[in-house]
């Protein structure tokens, strides 16, 4: 059932023991404030060695790396949009995100992955259209792919955490 296949978490995406956790990442893979410097201050010095030598990510895009010190096994790298005014492909660029790293993920035999709210802390996205896109696409790619078990949707905060619950339970109810 896709409702036990989605969760909802308040915290840190750092502290998971999953099999991936997914980066808020910037075009060059070398690290920068927010949820991408927590990871990097975690997983330790490694994981900007590695990223080096992928040679950066277009937004909308994913890539995976090893997580070294952090509890998940795998990082996967995803460059969300800047919001400007919606009107510069922000959301389809924020769905390609989730798309691109569930892809990822399942190539890689990854069965748990969390996310963090991609694109809504220093690239200023709007968290409630930004939580929507999120719940979607996982839905969707749930829908058409078993291997992955389970997604984790990581808020960062209260305010995150009611818009996040209050999104999945109105789009679990259109489709259930
Ligand atoms: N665990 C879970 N979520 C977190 C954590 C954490 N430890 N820390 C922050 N968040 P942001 P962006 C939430 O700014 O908007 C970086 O410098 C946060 O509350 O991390 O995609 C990159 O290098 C927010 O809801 O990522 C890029 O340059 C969400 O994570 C740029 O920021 C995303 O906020 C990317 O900006």
């Amino acid at each position: 059932m896709i409702q036990n296949r989605i969760e909802i978490l308040n915290g840190d995406i750092t502290a998971l023991g999953v099999d991936a956790i997914v980066n808020a990442a910037n075009n060059s893979l070398l690290g920068g404030g927010g949820v991408d410097g927590a990871i990097h201050r975690a997983a330790g010095s490694e994981l900007l060695e590695e990223c080096k030598t992928i040679g950066g990510c277009p937004t909308g895009e994913a890539r995976i790396t090893r997580s070294y010190n952090l509890p998940a096994q795998w990082v996967v790298h995803t460059v969300g949009p800047i919001w400007y005014d919606g009107t510069q492909n922000e959301e389809e660029m924020l769905a390609a995100c989730y798309r691109n790293s569930l892809a990822l993920a399942k190539e890689h035999g990854i069965q748990t992955i969390a996310f963090p709210a991609i694109s809504t802390g220093v690239y200023r996205f709007p968290m409630e259209r930004a939580t929507n896109i999120a719940i979607r696409e996982t839905v969707q790619f749930l829908q058409k792919n078993n291997q992955i078990a389970k997604v984790i949707l990581v808020c960062y905060g209260d305010r995150a955490f009611k818009i996040y619950r209050e999104a999945l339970k109105n789009i679990l109810s259109e489709i259930l």
